[in-house]
């Protein structure tokens, strides 16, 4: 199997851990149904903010708007972050903007790959998806008390880890790089990033992000999008991000200007892929 393997991925994540708070309590499964079902009942039972789940294969993985999450034994990471901001509950989709920006770092870090993001929370190398992120939130009369971010990064997965439909899709790191990644090396990485980045943002908001962000997120920009949002589907040119994060997006039909929060992104034409973009070369 690549990379590490049950039960040392745990140990060695331990090992390598330099965080403060996230990843402190580390509960970890072999299988599990989802991390993300674990740990939000984790949190409602009261678990503090920085406890994770991780475990080393999920029968019931879970994507958005019961989409499922494709995960194979061993190879990749599946990971979810308790965490109790003390902001407000409109605030709380930024996470998701955060995890993602986390994610890129990590990948550009420990793999010397340029990925992109899809906003808001589709991770990219080579137009493929390499991690997609799932945040849940808890209220309790409209405050908010939890945040349960889901990150899910394809690692070591071979493409016969993956269906059929989604060969074209999906991707790992090891397809793109070629090589085996150590899963405890990139997952210490990521909450390092993940840690940084919230510490920043609980202090300055998005603008925090912005610049890692627009970084990672600019091949959307200019581009003709159609996105489908919970208030209905616009289509139109990405303008930028604001600095709640919203995408900004000058619809076609009465060029009036979109500010939404979440949705499916598809660019009209096809996405670029972030390599041939890196801004860095
Ligand atoms: C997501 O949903 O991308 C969020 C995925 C979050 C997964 C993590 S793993 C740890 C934690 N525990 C969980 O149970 N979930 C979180 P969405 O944007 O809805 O994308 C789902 C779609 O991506 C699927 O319908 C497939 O088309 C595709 N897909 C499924 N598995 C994939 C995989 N492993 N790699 C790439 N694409 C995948």
């Amino acid at each position: 199997m690549s990379g590490s393997s049950t039960p040392d991925f745990a140990t060695a994540l331990r090992v390598k851990l330099q965080t403060k708070t996230l990843g402190h309590p580390l509960h970890y499964f072999s299988t599990i149904d989802s991390t993300n079902v674990y740990a939000v009942r984790l949190a409602r039972e009261g678990a503090i903010e920085g406890a994770i789940v991780i475990a080393d294969a999920q029968s019931g993985g879970k994507g958005r708007l019961g989409r499922s999450w494709v995960s194979p034994p061993g190879v990749n990471l599946y990971l979810s972050v308790i965490l109790r901001p003390s902001v407000s509950a409109t605030a709380a989709p930024q996470l998701n903007l955060l995890a993602a920006v986390a994610v890129a770092e990590a990948i550009s870090e420990v793999c010397q790959l340029f990925p992109s993001i899809k906003w808001p929370n589709d991770v990219l190398i080579d137009g493929k998806k390499v991690c997609g992120i799932l945040a849940e939130m808890q209220t309790d009369a409209g405050e908010l008390r939890a945040v349960i971010l889901g990150i899910g990064v394809n690692i070591n997965a071979p493409l016969s880890a993956f269906p059929e439909e989604l060969h074209d899709k999906a991707s790992s790191l090891l397809l793109v790089s070629g090589r085996a990644i150590d899963r405890s090396v990139f997952t210490a990485s990521l909450l390092t990033h993940l840690e940084k980045y919230y510490v920043l943002w609980l202090e300055q908001g998005f603008p925090a992000l912005r610049t890692a962000w627009e970084m990672y997120a600019s091949a959307v920009l200019g581009k003709r999008i159609a996105v489908a949002a919970p208030e209905g589907t616009v289509t139109g040119v990405a303008l930028g991000f604001d600095d709640g994060g919203a995408l900004l997006v000058r619809g076609e039909r009465n060029e009036e200007v979109h500010r939404l929060l979440a949705g499916d992104v598809s660019v009209i034409g096809g996405y670029d892929r972030g390599e041939k973009d890196d801004p860095r070369r």
